[in-house]
Parts: C-alpha cells; structure tokens; sequence
C-alpha cells in the first residue's frame, strides 16, 4: 500500500533542509533539524517495542519538540492521538482507555498535575530532546503510516457526553488541506502566525501539516497573545488563523494600540473558522485593517469543508461554499434537498471525510448517509449558493472559544453535586466567548448552593474552559408535556442585555 501522503509532508521537510520551519520565541528550527529530530523519535517508539498501529497519546504544548514527535509517530507507522492538556483526571483517562494507548507522550510540567490518576499500567515518558539518531548506516527507522491507515485520532465531544475519537488518514488530511495552497494562494514565501492548540485539526493539520504541505514558515506560540501576533507580522509573517475569539482580542488590542493596525495591514491573509465570526468582528477588523477576514467551516470529521472565497466576495455571515473536492447537499429531516433560502441540515462529503469514529461502528454507521456525513450544523443556502450556519441540530453542543463542549458532561458533573437535584447546561450567545456556558441549577430542597461553589465544583473535575460562567438557581426546569427539558426559554433566562443576537 501507497505511502504516499506521508512522503508529500516528508518532502517539504527533505527538499529545502535549510528552511526555517518553526520559529518561537527561543529557537529557529530548519526543516532538516526537524526532520532529524522526528527520526530520532521514531527510532526511540520503535526500540520500546511499539508496533504498527499502536496509539501513541500525546499530552502537549505548542512547540517544536512536540511537532517532531508527532511525525517520528507517522514515520514508525503509529497513530497519533494528541490530547488537551487542560483535560482533568477523568477525561483524560476517558481519552487514554478509549483509544486503548499504548503510550503516553507528555510535557514534564503537565505531568505532576495531570498523571495522578491514570490507568495504572499505561508508561508514559516526558517529552525531552530525544537521544541524537543513530549514525546514518543503522537501519532506518521509517515505516510510514499508509496512505489510508490511520495517522490520527482527533477527540471531539458528541451529543452522547463522552468524546469519541475521530479517525483521519494522511491521504485525507493531504487530500483536503492541499486543496488550500490554490484556494487560499500558499506560497513557500509565506510566513504563519499560529497561536492555536496542537490537539484539534485547525491548529494541527490546517496549520502545521498545512505548513509542510504549502512550503512555509510557522512561527508557533505556545498561548495567544495579540501583542505577539502583531509583533510576528512585523517580523515578515504573511498569514494568520485564528478562532472568532481571538479576532475580539486582537480588536481590544487594537483599540489599546492603534497603531499595530499598520502591522497588521501588512499581512496577505486572515482566516477565522472553528466558530461562527459575528459581522460586527468582520467589519470593524476590515475598517481598522483593511484586511476582510476569509471565513471558513470545518470539523474534526470533515477537515475543511467550506470557504469564502480567496478572490471575490467574503460575505459577512456566511461560510461559503464547498472547497475543491468537497459537495454539500442541505436536506430536510426525511433527507430531501430543500431549496435556497429554506433551513436543513448540511451533509458533506470530499476528500477530508473521516474513517469513522474509533471503535464505534454504529455511531460510525449513524453519522453517514448514502456516503454523505451528516454535519449536525442546519444552515441556509443563498440564491448564489453560498451556505450560512445558523445553528446546530443539537442543543446540546456548545462552541466556547472554538472549543466544542458537551452540555450533557456538565450537567452529570453538576447532578453530583450533594447540593443538586437537577442541571441543565446550555450555551447563551456571547459577545467574548461566542456561546458561554450558562447553567440552570435546581437546588435540594431545604439547601441554596452558590454559584461560586457550583462553578468550583466543575472546575475541579473538568477541563477550565467548561466550567459555567453563568449559573442561575431556579425551582423546577421548564418541560413540554412528555417531561422533557426545554433548553430554548433556559437560554432566554440566562441572556444579560448586551449579549449578541447570536
Ligand atoms: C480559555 N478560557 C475559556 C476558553 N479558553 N473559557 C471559555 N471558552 C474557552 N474556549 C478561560 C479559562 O478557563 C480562564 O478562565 C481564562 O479563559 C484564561 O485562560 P487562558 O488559558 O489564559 O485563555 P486563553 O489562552 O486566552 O484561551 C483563549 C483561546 C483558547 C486562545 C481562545 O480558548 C483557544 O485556543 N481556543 C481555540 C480552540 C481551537 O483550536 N478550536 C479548534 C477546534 P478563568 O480565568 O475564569 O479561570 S475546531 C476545528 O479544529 C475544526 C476542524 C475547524 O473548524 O478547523
Ligand atoms: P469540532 O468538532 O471541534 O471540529 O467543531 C466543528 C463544529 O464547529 C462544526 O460542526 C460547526 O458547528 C462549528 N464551526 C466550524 N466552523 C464554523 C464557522 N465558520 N461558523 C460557524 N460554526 C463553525
């Protein structure tokens, strides 16, 4: 079988070695140096016994040795599973079991904090410069990963409360992503901003796999900080992409320095995806910039599926339509194309699909239709075909900051509670956050909890970003007439009045 995908990201590293391919604030490190570096890892994977298709976790921070690691995995013919590292005990060790690792790969300073209550026999190792590589007469350590085996598992959250993994091969991940260097005009000249995390598609396979595919430079940040951001466009970097959140920040930011719109006017390309970009961001970005952001869709299971276009119009709102490769088809609840203008669910399918969901062949089965995935977002199309995101099928999944969130996690965190008969989590529109997770507490009788002690509570057991920032007691949870939860008038209770529409 074909290695092919695996040797079109192994190409960028070998034919220009002396190009700087991830610079940070302490290093430069040149394509070579990285492509020695992976070597070394996979050797070190390998002389531990780990064979073909073993899931080798990752428990990590944006930086090089990380991006090293995470190509020796595709050369020794492992899978990839990268984790969040503000994940807590239990969905960390959710992660672990389910993907069944045969390793742990993770940052020294996570590792006090975070490995307390792992699966017991799971040996895990600190991600420290691996030992130099053999001389160059020992046997190579290269088995690449297949072009239609799986390089990664990406665990994202679903409507049942506990995150699947998400199956992606290299032809999918080179397939899809290399569509971008025509669409959005990549080339080896360029120079990419990337602040984003290294455990979901848009920072991993968009931005670092992107870059190896499409020739560039990253310059990588380990958090976000717009004052970097700027400083790195006034170091010759040429493109940025970044979540609907950091665009707000990078607007504060602005206000606070007016003059760091010129830095940022010098850039070619600014892409927002991951979560909806409110028109108000769009435009007033593009009146400080002159920049007008490209707006984009995609999933863990679908890659990048959608985008404004590079040349023509980025219209306020709207996603675009079906990159290179791609289909879209939006249907009604029998599966029924609806016409333009009519809301329905949009099912995809290209290049970037996913193999399924790892070990999980009915949810697998479920999420496909004839060969189409089917989203969960509903959307309308405009007459031109040009697609907008309205809203999710499922009430039960929230986007905080382009993170996805399970409100059902939440709500068994908080029914935990001594102090809880029952929860329910929703998300109300924010202006920072895009959808901030509000909750809807009904106490035991006879005790009043706080929400202090409630949002303490969660933070404690859950990643920080799903703890609630709003919680609200009430005395019963409204229902319909067959008892069950209506979560639209929680969201109406828990609005303030300066939240956005959406
Ligand atoms: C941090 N905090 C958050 C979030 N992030 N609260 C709600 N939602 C969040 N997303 C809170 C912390 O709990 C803390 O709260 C306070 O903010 C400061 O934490 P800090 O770590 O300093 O925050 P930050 O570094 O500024 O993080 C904000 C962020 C981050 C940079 C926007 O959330 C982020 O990296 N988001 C990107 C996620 C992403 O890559 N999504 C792509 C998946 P307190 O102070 O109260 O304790 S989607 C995807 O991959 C598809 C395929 C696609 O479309 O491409
Ligand atoms: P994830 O599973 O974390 O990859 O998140 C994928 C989800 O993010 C999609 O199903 C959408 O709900 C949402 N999403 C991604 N891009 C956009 C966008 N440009 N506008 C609105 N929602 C988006």
């Amino acid at each position: 079988m074909s290695t092919a995908a695996f040797e079109r990201l192994a190409q960028g590293l070998r034919q220009r070695p002396e190009h700087p391919l991830l610079i940070t604030e302490h290093q430069v490190v040149t394509a070579d140096e990285l492509w020695r570096r992976s070597r070394a890892w996979a050797e070190r994977l390998r002389g531990w016994g780990l064979t073909r298709g073993d899931r080798v976790a990752v428990l990590a921070g944006a930086h090089p040795e990380a991006v090293a690691l995470m190509l020796g995995i595709l050369r020794a013919g492992l899978v990839h599973v990268p984790i969040n590292p503000r994940y807590r005990g239990a969905e960390l060790r959710h992660v672990l079991v389910d993907c069944g690792a045969a390793r742990l790969l993770c940052d020294r300073e996570l590792a006090d904090e975070r490995l307390e209550t792992l699966p017991s026999a799971l040996p895990w190792h600190a991600i420290e410069a691996p030992p130099a590589p053999a001389k160059h007469d020992a046997p190579s350590p290269d088995a690449p990963v297949r072009d239609d085996e799986t390089a990664l598992l990406v665990y994202t959250s679903g409507t049942t409360g506990r995150s699947k993994g998400v199956r992606l091969s290299p032809r999918a991940i080179v397939d899809a992503i290399g569509a971008l260097t025509e669409l959005w005009r990549f080339d080896p000249h360029d120079v990419l901003s990337l602040a984003l995390p290294l455990f979901h598609v848009h920072g991993l396979c968009i931005g670092i796999y992107g870059a190896l595919i499409h020739g560039m430079t990253v310059r990588l940040h380990e958090r976000f900080e717009p004052a970097a951001v700027v400083d790195d466009l006034a170091h010759g970097a040429t493109v940025f992409m970044g979540v609907p959140t950091m665009y707000g920040r990078l607007l504060e930011h602005l206000q606070a320095h007016p003059e760091a719109a010129a830095v940022l006017a010098r850039a070619r390309l600014f892409t927002a995806g991951s979560a909806a970009l409110r028109p108000a961001v769009l435009e007033r970005f593009e009146q400080l910039t002159g920049h007008r952001i490209l707006e984009r869709y995609g999933m863990s299971e679908t890659l990048i599926t959608l985008s404004n276009p590079y040349e023509g119009e980025r219209r306020a709102g709207a996603v675009g339509r079906p990159v290179p490769g791609f289909e879209a088809r939006v249907v009604d609840d029998a599966g029924h194309e609806v016409d333009s203008g009519e809301l329905g669910e949009l099912w995809v399918r290209g290049p970037g699909l996913m193999q399924g969901y790892w070990g999980r062949p009915e949810e697998t089965a479920a999420a496909f239709t004839d060969g189409w995935f089917r989203t969960g977002d509903m959307v309308r199309a405009d007459p031109d075909g040009m697609l907008r995101i309205v809203g999710r099928r499922s009430v039960d999944i929230i986007k905080s900051g382009g993170f996805k969130v399970s409100a059902l996690e939440i709500e068994e965190v908080l029914r935990d509670h001594p102090q809880v008969e029952d929860a329910a989590v929703v998300g109300v529109p924010d202006a920072r956050w895009g959808e901030r997770i509000g909750a809807a507490v009904v106490p035991r009788p006879g005790t009043a909890p706080s929400a202090d002690a409630l949002t303490r509570w969660v933070a404690e057991r859950l990643a920080d970003y799903k703890k609630p920032r709003q919680v609200e007691l009430m005395a019963e949870l409204p229902r319909n007439a067959l008892g069950k939860v209506q979560k639209p008038p929680i969201v109406a209770a828990l609005r303030r009045p300066d939240d956005p529409e959406r």
